[in-house]
């Protein structure tokens, strides 16, 4: 059985998924759905989210209808057509309640061109998404263990395939640093989804000393 908390956090992360993904940002900018009615009771202990800063316009959306705001997109003025128009920034969302942001996507032109996730709610993220002008993946950076936001302990490289609607990410490099020195001393090679040969630079210079064949089917 689900516990209820993690119940409404993946209720949370699906819809905000669809609300996100949704076509023009300024067509979907709503009222504060948050204010609640006559039964509404705020859960004084844990303060909201602080989102947006100077010049930044905060439209807040309660997916799990808890009465909290969990949802929050970031708009600036922008031109669009010669009108000025609120354009989307940035979505922000505090996907368990605790009153820290767990995800962060950010948008140029309407489109999404990098999210970060904070895997273990700890305040820290911990995995970075970007994405090229179209908003297809193209390369996932981790700091599972590393604390150096310049220096990913594992990055993954994504080739984008097929046309249109059929348009998708494949993986293929996986590079890890294992001994957090900076520089990359594993990396694995995916061809058609298969593992196809791994790479070790096992005494840390820089360079591959062992090459080992692939075999995995995933
Ligand atoms: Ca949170
Ligand atoms: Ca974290
Ligand atoms: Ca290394």
């Amino acid at each position: 059985m689900l516990k209820p908390r993690l119940r409404s956090f993946l209720g949370v992360m699906a819809l905000a998924w669809g609300v996100t993904a949704c076509g023009s940002p300024s067509s979907n900018v709503k009222k504060d759905d948050t204010k609640g009615g006559a039964k509404a009771k705020l859960d004084t202990e844990i303060p909201e989210p602080q989102v947006g800063g100077p010049g930044e316009m905060v439209k807040k959306f309660d997916l799990n209808k808890d009465k909290r705001a969990d949802l929050f997109k970031v708009f600036v003025y922008g031109t669009k057509n010669g009108k000025r128009v609120p354009v989307l920034v940035r979505a922000e969302i505090d996907l368990n309640g605790d009153g820290k942001i767990d995800v962060r996507r950010f948008y140029t032109d309407d489109i999404k061109k990098r999210a970060e996730f904070d895997l273990d709610f700890d305040g820290r993220f911990d995995v970075i998404h970007f994405f090229d002008d179209e908003g297809n993946l193209v390369k996932k950076a981790y700091f599972m263990r590393s604390r150096n936001p310049r220096r990913p302990d594992l990055l993954k490289y994504y080739e984008v395939v097929g046309k249109k609607k059929a348009r998708r990410s494949v993986l293929v490099r996986k590079e890890r640093d294992d001994n957090l020195d900076g520089r990359v001393d594993y990396w694995e090679y995916w061809e058609n989804g298969n593992l196809d040969r791994i790479g070790r630079d096992t005494d840390y210079d820089g360079s591959v000393d062992v090459w080992e064949k692939g075999g995995s089917s995933r």
